[in-house]
């Protein structure tokens, strides 16, 4: 179930990315910063092993180094997906020829709306959040999608947070990290569930790969939570991209 990742697709931020979408109250981005923060986050995917494609930024996309929300990518099938998001869509249009490179692709098609920051992926077992962004059409056409490959897909609702992967991740294993909200959602029973502290929300946008944890900087309870399951852990400053309602997980597409 632990899949070893040998790829990553990546996009810098461009200058304008501070006019990108955000529902935060951090203040605005400084774009050194941010730069310098992405930069990280890709030698960190490169001390993991990963191959790093680092795409140049889209004109007039200023949230399209978001990547993981324009596609999925599956060992059998990449999925090009349509952001919920009018001001995003167009990106997943860009990536797709990046992604057919590397699989046989399928896309959602209206009225279908779909982000990749909604779905997250354990084996054969794919949850997907019914958000602001994903809707049921959505959720549907992935299903019929993946079904010749094996998965199944279950729709969560996504009651508060931008995406599900704002507040639910797979630290491996049997165990999921989730904000408060999903401490009682029926449709995760069966896994073990880390429960974040209400105040560090934000770090349950944490990214096992090959391994290791990226977990964001400076959230000190989540990483006592997470220090038991004997994982190695890299914390990477993120407060550029939180700025704009993204994290780890939204960086990269992983493969
Ligand atoms: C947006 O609102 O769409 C971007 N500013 C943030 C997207 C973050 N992506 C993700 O969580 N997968």
């Amino acid at each position: 179930m632990n899949p070893t990742y040998t790829h990553a697709i990546c996009r810098l931020p461009a200058p304008d990315f501070a006019d990108g979408l955000t529902t935060s109250d951090l203040g605005r981005p400084d774009f050194q910063t941010m730069v310098a923060q992405h930069g990280g986050y890709v030698s960190a995917l490169q001390a993991l092993g990963l191959a790093v494609e680092v795409l140049d930024p889209l004109p007039g996309h200023p949230d399209a180094y978001f990547v993981e929300d324009a596609a999925l990518m599956f060992p059998e099938v990449a999925v090009v997906t349509r952001p919920g998001a009018a001001a995003r869509r167009g990106e997943e249009a860009a990536m797709a020829p990046v992604t057919a490179r590397h699989r046989p692709q399928v896309a959602l098609e209206a009225p279908g709306t779909l982000d990749g920051g909604d779905v997250l992926v354990i084996g054969k077992r794919v949850f997907a959040g019914r958000s602001e962004r994903t809707n049921e059409e959505g959720i549907e056409q992935l299903g019929r999608l993946l079904a010749p490959h094996g998965y199944t897909v279950t729709a969560v609702p996504v009651a508060a947070g931008l995406h599900f992967k704002s507040s639910v991740n797979w630290v491996g294993g049997n165990t999921l990290l989730v904000s408060p909200a999903f401490a009682d959602r029926e449709e995760l029973r069966g896994f073990d569930l880390l429960v974040a502290d209400p105040a560090e929300e934000y770090a349950t946008n944490t990214l096992l790969i090959n391994g290791t944890l990226l977990m964001p900087a400076g959230f000190p309870r989540t990483r006592a939570l997470l220090e038991p399951l004997g994982l190695p852990i890299v914390e990477l400053d993120t407060s550029e991209a939180r700025k704009m309602d993204g994290g780890l997980t939204c960086l990269s597409l992983r493969f």
